[in-house]
């Protein structure tokens, strides 16, 4: 396998200065003539010229305006080292976009042309240096048949455009910022736009436009004014203006992943930018607000300061993900609703990149090598990745924050530079901080890969009025990683009495207390710190807002928990208190063949909850929600997917009917009667009345009743969002009622050509709690439907990654039938798009850690695929990975 290491990194032996790039457009066959200015990068031994290039076809070579001499050599186009320092080189080739299956370089949706080009994506359009650390001017001129292709788009600004004969016409586009070939992007299609003119705070004029469809456009609304609230936000918190005249986002069908911030011209999955009160749900709203956010950020973070190479991916993605996470919290509001903000992202964390770092895909933050770098495109460079800049930001506070963020644009503003970089800029802006004086310490979350584990006790000493806390960090050995060393933890700390009043913290040596609420700081493997003054015995409360990415052990007692879930003035860890109670309920139903029960302390607990006027509906939906089986699975070793499954269910079931009351109540008292609004409020009370219904549906499905699921359908028929419609035929599905085919029919029925409502129709299915292997029937039934197809990624997902990543107790099945089809669907999707084949691979990336009979026949499965001689090399990686 070919390996590439991060050790190994060195400069290009050119520089390409600019690039003057034609493409006479067609989906068959697109002419691309490239002609780039080059210079030796006199650092560098003489070497020949080595350009990447992937699937294409070569028509001619010019070095000055004369032919020359060239081959091809390990994929790479190779010329010998031209005698002058500065040249031309002109080079002709052809594509075919719509043999583009990869969806990787230029490709065809519909009848538009479309690229995607990060990470490299380039080398499939033309011959390249096609590394981030080459920057360069690009011109671009775009020809084509007016009538197929009426808007022809590039980065940058508009120079000129005009009619050409034969029915086409062109558009020359210039973009003033260097930039690496990833972020280039060109759209030709048929499509309509949504335009705003803004100013920013500077008093300069922008035109801000969103390309979609012809009959999308009232779709858009949302997308413009999260851009424009992006726009204005990165203004106040970073003084990051908006630097091009014109701002695109474009919305194509085909795409594989979310969006790409191409410089000026961002290109989105139409998920992340359709949505109506109709068509779309809350989180649907939300995330078009996060990811428009993402993109934009990008421009300063990505774009005007890049990556020097792709191991140091987290430089771009951990810190815009941290900023876009910022921004939603800010849109957010409410104290409140930021901590229900932060609540969703560690769950995300924890369900996703908790069990990446455990299994045989962990790497660090900045990866050491890879394969293929699409497979590194992870919840640790991107999850993990924000809250490693998280730390910073608790660490030097938001002000200190913003002070390095400035020294950072002004070190490397135009440069494509490294994690170190970005490190040493914070540091350097706050001399003062834990973060300088210990940043060696700090930046082994760059190199470390795992998950460190806190352990925690502490000891009330009631004569001397102290309580002692000690520390420690362990962080597991990991193939390839023993001996791993402390890292730098801010621990967030508060001290609650156990009638629930928060302590002062005075520290053993400090003259008075400051605060209720401190962040301890931890560089070794120990530390122990003496509270002093403290009245009464009490309960810690650790890690407050999850103040760094560790599994926590506290030692504390279920009547600790209670006490934090009671009381906690840190929402996250209230939260995070009964989610603890409720797994150590099923981890001990796990360990034990007797029927799961819940107790009444617990039970009680959470009917408190539900009870409690203060707390906000957003907050008690997920306070009610048992943790999920994806992310107890990850709590336990030798994990057996259906036990947990039925244990889990068995619990629901019990809540749905000790809370019965309770349930009634909060679904009457959630009714949003205003006219739509995705915002914090009407969403949360609409989460927890879909929460109640499900769990009225449920009772009625135990019980026989038929009044709830008649209600829910009633609902469901006349909904007026698609969130109350979606949460109604919810929980009619879920709970396997008599009444969900004919609601999914009317679904289907009202919504066939709305293609994003399909994706949720298939999802819905293909998540929907398993009973008896009824689901996982459904899911193959559903493949050969005749809206389900594997070439669009978006509805490949919806069913495939429902399965895999929504439904464990589908997927893992005694008669290994689950791994069967995954195997099948691998080989499948590898032939086709190797990128989305090998996401999907991934679902077995914990067979380890299944218990027998599953964890032999996922192996088997595992090995089967790997078995396929020709597997493109993402896929290659992970099943390679998985079986060393
Ligand atoms: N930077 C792109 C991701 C590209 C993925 C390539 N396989 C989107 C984002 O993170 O904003
Ligand atoms: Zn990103």
């Amino acid at each position: 396998a070919n390996i590439v290491r991060r050790e190994d990194y060195l400069a290009p032996a050119y520089w390409i200065r600019t690039v003057d790039l034609t493409f006479d457009l067609d989906a068959a066959k697109t002419i691309v003539a490239s002609k780039l200015f080059i210079e030796r990068n006199l650092e560098q031994m003489e070497q020949p010229l080595r350009l990447h290039g992937e699937d294409l076809n070569l028509l001619r070579v010019l070095v000055d305006g004369q032919s020359v001499s060239f081959r091809h050599e390990d994929g790479m186009l190779v010329i010998d080292a031209p005698q002058q320092s500065a040249f031309t080189l002109e080079i002709r080739n052809t594509v075919a976009p719509e043999k583009n299956t990869q969806l990787s370089g230029l490709y065809a949706s519909g009848s538009g042309l479309f690229t995607q080009c990060e990470a490299e994506g380039f080398r499939r359009i033309t011959y390249f240096l096609d590394r981030p650390d080459v920057m360069a001017v690009y011109t671009v001129t775009l020809r084509g048949d007016k009538q197929k292709y009426p808007v022809l788009l590039s980065n940058g600004n508009l120079l000129e455009q005009g009619d050409l004969d034969n029915g086409r016409h062109f558009a020359k586009w210039h973009d003033p910022f260097r930039k690496p070939s990833y972020l280039f992007a060109l759209v030709a299609a048929d499509l309509v736009a949504r335009e705003q003119r803004v100013r920013s705070r500077s008093g300069r004029d922008h035109l801000l436009q969103v390309f979609v469809k012809r009959g999308d456009l009232e779709k858009t609304e949302h997308a413009m004014n999260s851009l424009v609230a992006s726009m204005i936000w990165d203004e106040h918190r970073f003084n990051l203006p908006l630097d091009l005249e014109r701002f695109m986002i474009v919305a194509v069908d085909d795409f594989n992943m979310g969006a790409m911030e191409n410089k000026g011209l961002n290109i989105f999955n139409t998920k992340y930018v359709l949505a109506s009160a109709a068509t779309a749900t809350d989180a649907d709203f939300d995330g078009i607000e996060s990811v428009v956010g993402h993109e934009y950020f990008h421009n300063w973070t990505g774009n005007r300061i890049t990556c020097q190479d792709w191991f140091q991916l987290s430089l771009k993605e951990g810190l815009t993900v941290f900023r876009d996470q910022e921004f939603s919290m800010d849109m957010a509001g409410s104290a409140s609703a930021r901590a229900v903000r932060r609540i969703g992202d560690v769950r995300s964390l924890r369900e996703r990149q908790f069990p990446e770092d455990a299994g045989p895909m962990s790497h660090p933050v900045r990866p050491d090598a890879y394969q293929a770098i699409d497979n590194f495109y992870t919840a640790t460079v991107y999850e993990k990745g924000s809250e490693v800049v998280r730390v910073i930001h608790t660490l030097v506070g938001q002000q200190g924050f913003a002070a390095g963020m400035a020294l950072y644009f002004q070190r490397h503003d135009g440069f494509a530079v490294t994690c170190d970089d970005f490190a040493q800029a914070m540091a350097d802006a706050n001399p003062y901080s834990p973060l300088a004086h210990n940043l060696d310490v700090f930046k082994r979350w760059y190199s470390q890969a795992g998950t460190p584990r806190l352990t925690a006790r502490g000891e009330y000493n009631a004569a001397n009025a102290t309580f002692t806390l000690y520390l420690s960090q362990h962080n597991p050995a990991l193939p390839g990683q023993n001996d791993k060393l402390p890292q730098l933890l801010p621990v967030a700390v508060g001290l609650l009495a156990r009638d629930g009043t928060a302590l002062p913290l005075q520290l053993a040596g400090e003259d008075h207390a400051v605060g209720t609420d401190r962040v301890l700081v931890m560089t070794e493997a120990q530390h122990t710190f003496t509270f002093v003054n403290v009245q009464a015995d009490c309960v810690p409360s650790l890690l407050r807002g999850f103040s760094a990415p560790v599994v926590l052990d506290d030692g504390l007692t279920d009547a600790d928990l209670l006490v934090l879930m009671a009381h906690d003035t840190d929402a996250f860890n209230r939260w995070e208190a009964g989610q603890r109670l409720a797994l150590n309920r099923i981890r001990a139903a796990l360990n034990s063949d007797a029927p799961a029960a819940l107790d009444d302390a617990f039970i009680e607990a959470m009917r408190a909850v539900l009870n409690d006027t203060r707390l906000d509906p957003a907050f008690k939906e997920l306070a009610l929600l048992l943790p999920s089986e994806v992310y107890v699975a990850d709590q336990v070793t030798g994990i057996d997917p259906q036990r947990l499954h039925s244990v889990r269910e068995a619990m629901v079931d019990q809540l749905a009917t000790a809370l019965h009351a309770e349930w009634e109540a909060a679904f009457a008292a959630n009714q949003v009667r205003a006219g739509y609004k995705p915002d914090a409020v009407q969403s949360g009370q609409r989460a927890l009345a879909n929460l109640a219904l499900t769990m009225l549906v449920r009772h009625a499905s135990l019980t026989g009743d038929t009044v709830w699921p008649g209600r829910a359908y009633q609902r469901f028929k006349d909904a007026s969002n698609m969130t109350d419609r979606l949460g109604a035929l919810e929980a009619l599905v879920n709970s396997h009622s008599e009444l969900a085919q004919p609601a999914l029919d009317r679904f289907h029925a009202l919504f066939r050509h709305e293609a994003l409502v399909l994706d949720k129709f298939f999802m819905l299915q293909g998540r929907a709690p398993e009973k008896d292997g009824r689901v996982f029937a459904r899911i193959k039934q559903l493949m050969q439907h005749p809206d389900f197809t594997l070439t669009n990624p978006n509805r490949a997902r919806s069913l495939l990654f429902a399965l895999t990543a929504g439904n464990p107790a589908a997927f893992h099945r005694t008669d290994a039938a689950g791994y069967v089809f995954w195997a099948d669907m691998v080989i499948t999707l590898d032939t086709l798009n190797p990128q989305l084949a090998s996401r999907f691979a991934r679902a077995l990336d914990r067979w380890t850690n299944l218990a027998e009979p599953y964890r032999s026949a996922a192996r088997e499965a595992i090995a089967r695929v790997s078995a396929k001689a020709d597997l493109s090399s993402d896929t290659r990686e992970i099943i390679d990975r998985a079986l060393a």
